[in-house]
């Protein structure tokens, strides 16, 4: 994901379009979980798995038995479900078991990324439905379908839209992309496309790259698992430092803590970096802080010293302007004024809430 996204993204829907977009469509919300009077211990229904996952400690999974197998199949979050690609471009097969208790915690087990994916794409759905009572990517009540073990092994996860998936591949070093926060940031990418639809080109290919990191972060914080605390860094259980970090989005090396003209012939993964801090600043604040054990200092183009809002109020602001402000063809000047505009109709005008989104975009360069 961090580097190729979209490319892969689009590499994929021209090659394996028709085939995922059938195998797609079988994903459909027609699989709801049948009547309790037919919950019986033969007949199929939605159970609670167990999964012991690489990257997120033991976690719980919505699965489904299908009256001889147990599948990785969650009827209450639009029947998403996750499938073995066998390194190939097809959606691949659904994984099934015969106990309800899925991987070891070790990469070397196929179930195991499965188990990662099917806990993020989990977490996702709740996050989104729970936070903004969006119902799936689209809001139209479906899931998404995750395929683990996909393509040539490189290390990347790709979203693409023609399937409604999100595909990881294995990776050289034994840490797939397969973290909580990169399953958000893929799916999150799937929002985007059904909302604002920001091109991934110049700056709206930034405020795009940059939207996904916000999710992940934000979906990260309301997991509250124990084993990956909620963070502002993007990857960091999979590299072990972070890809992206939000706080100070240079200490990639390639990502500008503020706008600047021609900003927008940057890769996006790079012009998201004044949207990304934008974002933490107004949530947090500017400074050094800790949260989570993890150490933060962000600074200020105009050396201003920030009070945040508080993640809560900056995603709702967000999601707001994506869903209601942005469209295509948004730059910064205009994620300016629609966020002020989120702002004021969730808060008023002369809430500190607007007053800190201004704050904020000006201490990141966009006046
Ligand atoms: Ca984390
Ligand atoms: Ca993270
Ligand atoms: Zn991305």
């Amino acid at each position: 994901m961090p580097h190729t996204s979209a490319h892969r993204t689009r590499a994929l829907a021209i090659t394996a379009t028709a085939a995922l977009a059938a195998l797609a469509a079988q994903t459909a919300p027609g699989l709801a979980a049948p009547a309790p009077a037919r919950q019986t211990a033969a007949a199929p229904h939605a159970l609670a798995g167990t999964g012991h996952s690489q990257y997120s400690g033991t976690v719980a999974l919505g699965t489904y038995f299908n009256g001889r197998l147990y599948e990785l199949h969650d009827p209450n979050r639009g029947g998403q479900k996750t499938y073995d690609a066998r390194g190939g471009t097809s959606l691949g097969t659904l994984f099934t078991d015969t106990d309800d208790v899925w991987g070891t915690g070790s990469v070397t087990n196929r179930q195991t990324s499965a188990v990662d994916a099917h806990y993020g794409a989990a977490t996702t759905w709740d996050f989104f439905k729970t936070t903004f009572n969006r119902r799936g990517v689209r809001n139209d009540g479906r899931g998404v379908a995750s395929r683990v073990h996909a393509g040539s092994g490189s290390g990347n996860a790709w979203w693409s839209d023609s399937c409604g998936c999100i595909s990881y591949s294995d990776s050289p070093d034994g840490r797939p992309y397969t973290s909580l926060d990169v399953a958000g940031h893929e799916i999150a990418h799937g929002v985007t496309s059904a909302t604002a639809g920001l091109l991934y080109s110049g700056e709206s290919g930034g405020l795009n790259e940059a939207t996904s990191d916000i999710f992940a972060s934000a979906i990260e914080f309301f997991a509250a698992n124990p084993t990956d605390v909620g963070d502002y860094l993007i990857g960091e259980r999979v590299t072990g430092s972070a890809l992206r970090s939000l706080d100070r989005p240079s200490r990639d090396g390639r990502s500008p803590d503020y706008w600047y003209s021609g900003i927008g012939s940057l890769d996006p993964h790079y012009s998201s970096g004044p949207a990304v801090h934008f974002f933490y600043l107004l949530a947090e604040g500017s400074g050094a802080k800790v949260i989570n054990g993890v150490t933060y200092d962000s600074p200020t183009h105009d050396g201003s010293k920030l009070l945040g809002i508080g993640r809560d109020a900056a995603v709702r602001i967000w999601y707001h302007a994506l869903t209601t402000g942005m469209t295509s063809s948004t730059n910064y000047a205009k994620a300016r004024t629609t966020t002020l505009a989120a702002a004021a109709a969730l808060y008023g005008t002369s809430s500190p809430q607007y007053a800190a989104v201004g704050a904020a975009w000006t201490a990141v360069n966009v006046r």
